[in-house]
Parts: structure tokens; sequence; C-alpha cells
């Protein structure tokens, strides 16, 4: 019998959980996520790592619907208390979320990582996936705009991206260490393929790109390394990346996110309706490839994952015979 295919996809928050869960569906334990934990923060005395619970409340199937992030059938009774005593009240921590944010602060505080958290928490709640944070060391993502520096959390929630981004900073990130699994997939011989999932590449993408050596990494990765595009149409399927591109003077198109990822990046996924981009994007990577790439419900993410990895398995022969030549 043929190994299943092993997998490591690169992920921030809610448009890249999507992928993740397509993903996980077809490949369960032989999929390792790494997960930004930029956004990360501390807020009322808890530890908040909103990407990293966004992936584990997906995988496990209880994140809420509605929004993406926080979790399914959740109640408000502490934030109401909170607002009636004019508590700061910006970020909504629902009842059963704030558990997770309360079991994990007290075990930092008693000296677990967060890598070693993340994987009790998950193995509580059946996820047979390894998801692990980027990195064991904080590395806050600092939004410089024309309001002034703000915390990531600040300008993503608190301003709702209103401030214009003039530049980001994923502060720490050169010393870093990158979380011993995520360098551990990257170097393991079973992988068949690197999946840079559809996150907004500045705000979720860039942080793990920053860690020592994961670049590095990927440019040399023996196996195709492949990101579906985030913009569908000139515009983001989710959240500020288009708003962000136009405030640092990108043009909101995937070519500009081929040149983004152009130094490591063997595919580039568009969805189907911007095939009229696909001369663009060839220009600059070696292959780019069509698929529905707007995940709506559970059958397109497996749908999508699907697509994206038998994309990666014609890819695969490519570029083993290039290595060896
Ligand atoms: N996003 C919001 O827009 N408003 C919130 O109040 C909010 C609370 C929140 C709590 C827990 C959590 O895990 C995520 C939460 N998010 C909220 C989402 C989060 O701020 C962003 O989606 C990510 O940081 C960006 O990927």
């Amino acid at each position: 019998m043929t190994p299943a295919p092993r997998v490591l996809a690169l992920c921030g928050g809610v448009g890249g959980a999507k992928l993740a869960l397509g993903l996980y569906r077809l490949l369960g334990e032989n999929l390792t996520v790494a997960v930004n934990t930029g956004d990360d923060f501390t807020h009322l005395g808890l530890r908040i790592c909103p990407d990293l619970d966004t992936v584990t409340y997906t995988l496990a199937g209880c994140v809420n619907p509605a929004t993406g992030w926080g979790r399914a059938d959740d109640t408000d009774h502490f934030m109401t208390a909170l607002a009636q005593l004019g508590g700061e009240d910006w970020f909504f921590l629902g009842d059963r979320d704030r558990e997770l944010h309360v079991e994990r602060t007290q075990r930092l505080a008693a000296g677990e990582s967060l890598s070693a958290v993340t994987t009790a928490v998950t193995g509580r709640l059946g996820i047979t996936a390894t998801i692990v944070p980027m990195s064991d060391t904080p590395v806050p993502t600092l939004v410089d705009t024309n309001a002034g520096v703000l915390a990531f959390q600040h300008y993503f929630v608190r301003e709702r991206c209103r401030p214009a981004v003039r530049g980001l900073r994923y502060q720490g990130a050169d010393t870093a260490p990158p979380e011993p699994r995520l360098l551990a997939a990257l170097a393991d011989p079973g992988l068949t393929a690197i999946v840079i999932c559809p996150s907004n590449p500045w705000l979720s993408v860039d942080p793990l790109l920053a860690l020592p050596g994961v670049r590095e990494l990927l440019r040399a990765a023996p196996v195709p390394v492949l990101a579906v595009s985030p913009i569908v149409g000139g515009r983001a399927i989710k959240g500020p990346t288009a708003k962000i591109m136009a405030e640092l003077g990108l043009a909101v198109s995937s070519r500009t996110i081929a040149a983004h990822y152009g130094d490591f990046l063997d595919c580039l996924i568009l969805d189907r309706g911007d095939a009229d981009e696909s001369d663009a994007v060839a220009a600059l990577l070696p292959r780019v490839a069509l698929a529905d790439t707007v995940m709506h419900d559970e059958a397109d993410k497996i749908a999508l994952a699907r697509e994206v990895l038998a994309i990666a398995g014609t890819m695969k022969a490519t570029i083993t015979a290039t290595m060896t030549r």
C-alpha cells in the first residue's frame, strides 16, 4: 500500500482554516498545520491566540459558523457583566471560548510551552492532525499606520482595520526559533507538499516566513510549494487583504501574490474566474493552476483540498526530476 501523503500547511485564521479543514478531512493525522501567532496578545490577564484557536475549533467542528472564530453555541454572560462594570469590552470573549484562554494562561504561567498546551487542547478536542504554533516565543505583529504604531488586535478589532497601513513589523521574528515540529515537517522525507492557505500574506503568512530559516527551507524544499490566492476577481475573499495591499501601494491581484511569494513558490492556484490572470502569474512562477477557490461549505473545502493535492501530485515528478538533474 502506498503511504498516505503527508502535507504541511501554513495558515492564519478564518480564511486559511477553511482550506486546512478540507485538507484535514482528506489527510487526518498526515496533516501538520503551522499557525501564525503574530495576532496573539494578553487581554484582561488572559493569553489569547486567535489564529491557533480558529484552526483548532474549525478542525474540531466546534467553530462559530457565523463568525468563523470563537466557539459555536457560545454565550455572552462574561461580556455582558464586563460591559456593565465599564470594563474593556471591545474584544469579544464568549463564555465557553474564555475557558480555553483561562486554561492556556494557567498552563503557560506554570511553565508549559504554547505548543505543549496546544497539543493537549487539540488532543482533548479529538483532532488527529498536528497543529503547531509557528513558535513558542511570542512574535507580536505591530501595524504601522497613519494613526501610529498599533498592536495587532488594536488595529484589527478595536480600530476595525480603519487606519491606513504603512508597514508591518513582526517583533522578535529574527530570533524566535520556529516550533520544532514545523522544522521537522519541512525536513520530513515523507512530505509530499507544502500548502500556503489563502490567508492574508502580510498579516498571517509573513510572520511565519520571517522566522529564522523558514523561507530558506521553503526555497530548498524538494516537494511542491503551492499557495491558494486569497484574491478573487480583484477583491479579497475575506478581511482587509485588498485594503492593505492598496495602502501598501500594491496592485490588488493574484500577480502581486505571486510576486510576494515568488522566491519559494512553485505554484499559485487562482480561482477559475480569474483565468485571464494566468499568463501574468505564469510569467513569475513555474506553474499556475485554476480551481474553485471560494469555499462556502464543507464540500467546497474538501473539493478545493482535493484539487490542491491533485495539482501537487502532478508537480512532484517534475520537481524530483529537476533536483536529480
Ligand atoms: N474578531 C473580531 O472582529 N472581533 C472580536 O471581538 C474578536 C474576538 C475574538 C476572540 C477570540 C478569537 O479567537 C478570535 C476573535 N476575533 C475577533 C477574531 C480575530 O481577531 C481575528 O480573526 C484574527 O486575529 C485575524 O486572523
